[in-house]
Protein backbone atom coordinates (compact mmCIF):
# COMPACT_ATOMS: atom_id res chain seq x y z
CA UNK A 1 0.00 0.00 0.00
CA UNK A 2 1.28 3.52 -1.08
CA UNK A 3 2.54 5.97 2.36
CA UNK A 4 0.16 8.61 2.80
CA UNK A 5 1.73 12.34 2.37
CA UNK A 6 3.99 13.38 5.27
CA UNK A 7 2.25 17.16 6.49
CA UNK A 8 2.59 15.95 10.18
CA UNK A 9 4.43 19.90 10.54
CA UNK A 10 2.67 21.35 8.19
CA UNK A 11 0.56 23.64 10.44
CA UNK A 12 2.06 26.17 13.34
CA UNK A 13 1.95 23.79 16.62
CA UNK A 14 4.00 23.98 20.06
CA UNK A 15 7.29 22.35 20.25
CA UNK A 16 7.52 19.00 21.10
CA UNK A 17 10.26 15.68 20.63
CA UNK A 18 9.90 13.64 17.60
CA UNK A 19 8.37 10.34 18.59
CA UNK A 20 8.35 7.21 16.01
CA UNK A 21 4.12 6.85 16.82
CA UNK A 22 1.24 5.77 14.90
CA UNK A 23 1.31 8.95 13.09
CA UNK A 24 4.91 9.06 12.05
CA UNK A 25 4.96 5.38 11.06
CA UNK A 26 1.65 6.10 8.43
CA UNK A 27 3.59 8.52 6.10
CA UNK A 28 7.13 7.17 6.63
CA UNK A 29 7.70 5.93 3.03
CA UNK A 30 6.84 9.88 1.93
CA UNK A 31 8.61 11.35 4.94
CA UNK A 32 12.22 9.95 4.51
CA UNK A 33 12.31 9.77 1.01
CA UNK A 34 11.74 13.57 0.96
CA UNK A 35 13.92 13.79 3.54
CA UNK A 36 17.18 11.91 2.99
CA UNK A 37 18.89 12.29 -0.22
CA UNK A 38 19.69 9.19 -2.18
CA UNK A 39 17.38 6.91 0.52
CA UNK A 40 16.41 5.17 -2.67
CA UNK A 41 20.06 4.36 -3.75
CA UNK A 42 21.53 3.36 -0.58
CA UNK A 43 18.52 0.44 0.35
CA UNK A 44 19.17 -0.26 -3.34
CA UNK A 45 22.79 -0.44 -2.75
CA UNK A 46 22.40 -2.16 0.75
CA UNK A 47 20.86 -5.20 -1.15
CA UNK A 48 24.07 -5.39 -3.34
CA UNK A 49 26.20 -4.88 -0.10
CA UNK A 50 24.68 -7.98 1.54
CA UNK A 51 24.58 -9.71 -1.13
CA UNK A 52 27.95 -10.30 -1.46
CA UNK A 53 28.31 -10.59 2.30
CA UNK A 54 25.85 -12.96 3.92
CA UNK A 55 27.12 -16.20 4.48
CA UNK A 56 25.57 -19.71 5.25
CA UNK A 57 24.11 -20.19 8.42
CA UNK A 58 25.05 -16.25 9.55
CA UNK A 59 22.69 -14.22 11.21
CA UNK A 60 21.70 -10.63 9.16
CA UNK A 61 19.86 -8.18 11.55
CA UNK A 62 18.38 -4.64 10.60
CA UNK A 63 18.36 -2.63 13.77
CA UNK A 64 16.00 0.11 13.66
CA UNK A 65 14.43 -1.16 10.69
CA UNK A 66 11.20 1.03 10.40
CA UNK A 67 9.05 -0.43 7.87
CA UNK A 68 11.45 -3.02 6.41
CA UNK A 69 12.79 -1.63 3.09
CA UNK A 70 16.71 -2.72 4.28
CA UNK A 71 14.95 -5.70 5.28
CA UNK A 72 12.78 -6.06 1.88
CA UNK A 73 15.95 -5.61 -0.73
CA UNK A 74 18.34 -8.09 1.40
CA UNK A 75 15.67 -10.27 1.18
CA UNK A 76 15.13 -10.11 -2.54
CA UNK A 77 19.29 -10.01 -3.14
CA UNK A 78 20.69 -12.35 -1.20
CA UNK A 79 20.59 -15.83 -3.77
CA UNK A 80 20.35 -17.94 -0.52
CA UNK A 81 18.06 -18.77 1.70
CA UNK A 82 20.39 -20.22 4.30
CA UNK A 83 20.35 -17.07 6.38
CA UNK A 84 17.94 -15.96 9.41
CA UNK A 85 17.03 -12.17 8.96
CA UNK A 86 16.35 -10.27 11.80
CA UNK A 87 14.67 -6.82 11.95
CA UNK A 88 14.18 -4.87 14.92
CA UNK A 89 12.60 -1.53 16.23
CA UNK A 90 11.54 -0.04 19.02
CA UNK A 91 8.22 1.41 17.92
CA UNK A 92 5.32 -0.58 18.06
CA UNK A 93 3.54 1.50 15.43
CA UNK A 94 6.33 0.90 12.93
CA UNK A 95 6.85 -2.85 13.73
CA UNK A 96 2.39 -3.26 13.56
CA UNK A 97 2.97 -1.33 10.24
CA UNK A 98 5.48 -3.74 9.00
CA UNK A 99 3.78 -7.07 9.79
CA UNK A 100 0.83 -6.02 7.89
CA UNK A 101 2.63 -4.77 4.68
CA UNK A 102 5.06 -7.71 4.37
CA UNK A 103 5.00 -9.98 1.62
CA UNK A 104 5.37 -13.64 2.28
CA UNK A 105 8.06 -15.01 1.16
CA UNK A 106 8.93 -16.48 -2.26
CA UNK A 107 10.31 -19.65 -2.76
CA UNK A 108 13.92 -20.08 -1.18
CA UNK A 109 13.72 -16.86 1.06
CA UNK A 110 13.47 -17.02 4.44
CA UNK A 111 10.99 -16.15 7.08
CA UNK A 112 11.71 -12.44 8.59
CA UNK A 113 11.83 -12.41 12.02
CA UNK A 114 10.32 -9.13 13.39
CA UNK A 115 10.73 -7.68 16.78
CA UNK A 116 9.51 -4.94 19.03
CA UNK A 117 12.65 -4.77 21.05
CA UNK A 118 15.00 -2.39 22.16
CA UNK A 119 18.43 -2.77 19.87
CA UNK A 120 20.25 -1.71 22.26
CA UNK A 121 19.09 -5.44 24.70
CA UNK A 122 19.59 -7.15 21.21
CA UNK A 123 22.01 -9.97 21.55
CA UNK A 124 23.97 -9.78 18.33
CA UNK A 125 25.73 -13.38 17.28
CA UNK A 126 26.73 -15.43 14.08
CA UNK A 127 26.20 -11.56 12.24
CA UNK A 128 27.97 -11.72 8.80
CA UNK A 129 25.63 -8.46 7.72
CA UNK A 130 24.25 -5.82 10.22
CA UNK A 131 22.55 -2.99 8.87
CA UNK A 132 22.13 0.58 11.18
CA UNK A 133 20.18 2.60 8.07
CA UNK A 134 20.20 5.98 10.29
CA UNK A 135 19.21 4.93 13.59
CA UNK A 136 22.65 5.20 15.49
CA UNK A 137 21.68 9.14 15.19
CA UNK A 138 18.97 7.76 17.64
CA UNK A 139 20.90 6.53 20.21
CA UNK A 140 21.68 8.43 22.90
CA UNK A 141 25.60 9.53 22.49
CA UNK A 142 27.08 8.04 25.92
CA UNK A 143 25.73 4.51 24.44
CA UNK A 144 26.92 4.36 20.73
CA UNK A 145 30.55 3.19 21.92
CA UNK A 146 29.03 -0.13 23.79
CA UNK A 147 26.63 -0.11 20.57
CA UNK A 148 29.07 -0.09 18.17
CA UNK A 149 31.74 -2.72 20.50
CA UNK A 150 28.74 -5.50 20.91
CA UNK A 151 27.65 -5.34 16.78
CA UNK A 152 31.26 -5.84 16.53
CA UNK A 153 31.71 -8.76 19.16
CA UNK A 154 28.44 -10.51 17.66
CA UNK A 155 30.01 -10.45 13.89
CA UNK A 156 31.70 -13.18 12.21
CA UNK A 157 35.15 -12.53 10.95
CA UNK A 158 35.27 -10.84 7.24
CA UNK A 159 31.36 -9.64 8.03
CA UNK A 160 30.18 -6.18 7.21
CA UNK A 161 28.73 -3.32 9.21
CA UNK A 162 26.50 -0.86 6.98
CA UNK A 163 26.23 2.70 8.96
CA UNK A 164 23.99 5.55 7.29
CA UNK A 165 23.80 8.28 9.25
CA UNK A 166 23.16 12.60 9.15
CA UNK A 167 26.57 14.21 9.73
CA UNK A 168 28.05 17.10 10.99
CA UNK A 169 31.03 18.84 9.99
CA UNK A 170 34.31 20.17 12.05
CA UNK A 171 34.55 23.03 9.52
CA UNK A 172 31.50 25.12 10.57
CA UNK A 173 31.33 26.90 7.19
CA UNK A 174 31.40 23.75 5.32
CA UNK A 175 28.58 22.88 8.48
CA UNK A 176 26.78 25.74 7.62
CA UNK A 177 27.31 24.75 3.61
CA UNK A 178 25.65 21.25 3.57
CA UNK A 179 22.50 22.39 6.12
CA UNK A 180 21.72 25.37 3.93
CA UNK A 181 21.86 23.09 0.89
CA UNK A 182 20.01 20.67 2.64
CA UNK A 183 16.88 22.59 3.49
CA UNK A 184 16.99 24.16 0.00
CA UNK A 185 16.76 20.61 -1.20
CA UNK A 186 13.60 20.02 0.85
CA UNK A 187 12.39 22.86 -0.13
CA UNK A 188 12.45 20.83 -3.90
CA UNK A 189 10.67 18.20 -1.85
CA UNK A 190 7.74 19.74 -1.45
CA UNK A 191 8.09 21.02 2.26
CA UNK A 192 7.53 24.08 3.59
CA UNK A 193 9.97 26.46 5.52
CA UNK A 194 7.45 26.26 8.10
CA UNK A 195 7.82 22.66 8.07
CA UNK A 196 11.23 22.33 7.68
CA UNK A 197 12.04 24.57 10.32
CA UNK A 198 9.30 22.73 12.75
CA UNK A 199 10.72 19.11 12.14
CA UNK A 200 13.76 20.65 12.71
CA UNK A 201 13.27 21.98 16.49
CA UNK A 202 11.47 18.47 16.71
CA UNK A 203 14.45 16.87 15.82
CA UNK A 204 17.06 18.87 17.56
CA UNK A 205 16.95 16.58 21.27
CA UNK A 206 15.80 13.22 19.01
CA UNK A 207 18.61 12.95 16.24
CA UNK A 208 22.54 13.86 16.96
CA UNK A 209 24.63 13.91 14.21
CA UNK A 210 28.38 12.84 14.62
CA UNK A 211 31.32 13.51 12.42
CA UNK A 212 32.49 11.37 9.81
CA UNK A 213 35.43 11.55 11.75
CA UNK A 214 34.27 10.43 15.12
CA UNK A 215 32.26 7.29 13.72
CA UNK A 216 35.49 5.80 12.11
CA UNK A 217 37.47 6.36 14.91
CA UNK A 218 35.11 4.61 17.02
CA UNK A 219 34.64 1.42 14.49
CA UNK A 220 38.31 1.07 14.23
CA UNK A 221 38.61 0.98 18.37
CA UNK A 222 35.83 -1.39 18.16
CA UNK A 223 38.32 -3.59 16.44
CA UNK A 224 36.81 -2.85 12.98
CA UNK A 225 40.00 -3.69 10.34
CA UNK A 226 38.33 -0.91 7.30
CA UNK A 227 36.05 1.58 7.70
CA UNK A 228 35.05 3.96 5.07
CA UNK A 229 32.33 6.11 3.21
CA UNK A 230 30.75 4.53 0.19
CA UNK A 231 27.74 7.01 0.11
CA UNK A 232 27.31 10.92 0.87
CA UNK A 233 25.27 13.46 -0.69
CA UNK A 234 25.42 16.63 1.65
CA UNK A 235 25.30 15.98 5.39
CA UNK A 236 24.07 12.38 5.03
CA UNK A 237 26.30 9.05 4.72
CA UNK A 238 26.58 6.03 4.44
CA UNK A 239 29.96 3.85 5.62
CA UNK A 240 30.96 0.10 5.61
CA UNK A 241 33.17 -1.57 8.16
CA UNK A 242 34.90 -5.10 7.81
CA UNK A 243 35.78 -7.42 10.67
C1 LIG B 1 15.07 2.34 6.90
N1 LIG B 1 16.35 1.80 8.90
O1 LIG B 1 14.03 2.69 6.33
N2 LIG B 1 15.86 0.32 19.34
C2 LIG B 1 15.23 -0.06 18.21
N3 LIG B 1 14.83 0.82 17.25
C3 LIG B 1 15.10 2.13 17.46
C4 LIG B 1 15.77 2.59 18.62
C5 LIG B 1 16.15 1.63 19.57
N4 LIG B 1 16.78 1.97 20.70
N5 LIG B 1 15.89 3.94 18.55
C6 LIG B 1 15.31 4.32 17.37
N6 LIG B 1 14.83 3.23 16.73
C7 LIG B 1 15.15 2.46 8.40
C8 LIG B 1 15.05 3.90 8.81
S1 LIG B 1 14.47 5.48 11.00
C9 LIG B 1 15.42 6.81 10.45
C10 LIG B 1 15.34 4.11 10.26
C11 LIG B 1 14.73 8.12 10.41
C12 LIG B 1 14.14 3.19 15.43
C13 LIG B 1 12.96 4.15 15.32
O2 LIG B 1 11.79 3.64 15.93
C14 LIG B 1 12.85 4.31 13.81
O3 LIG B 1 11.92 3.41 13.24
C15 LIG B 1 14.26 4.03 13.30
O4 LIG B 1 15.03 3.60 14.43
C16 LIG B 1 14.95 5.23 12.67
O5 LIG B 1 16.07 1.88 6.28
O6 LIG B 1 13.55 8.21 10.69
O7 LIG B 1 15.47 9.13 10.08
Amino acid sequence: MKSKKDSLFDTEMLPSDFVFDEKVANVFEDMINRSVPGYSTIISMIGLLARQYCTPGSNVYDLGCSLGAATETIRTQVPHGDYHLIAVDNSSAMVEKLKARLAPPVEGEPEIDIRCADLLDMNIEQASVVVLNFTLQFIPLHKRKMLINKIYQGMRPGGILILSEKIRFPDEQLDTLFVKTYHTFKEKMGYSKLEISQKRSALENVLIPESLETHKERALEAGFKAIDVWFQCFNFASLVAIK
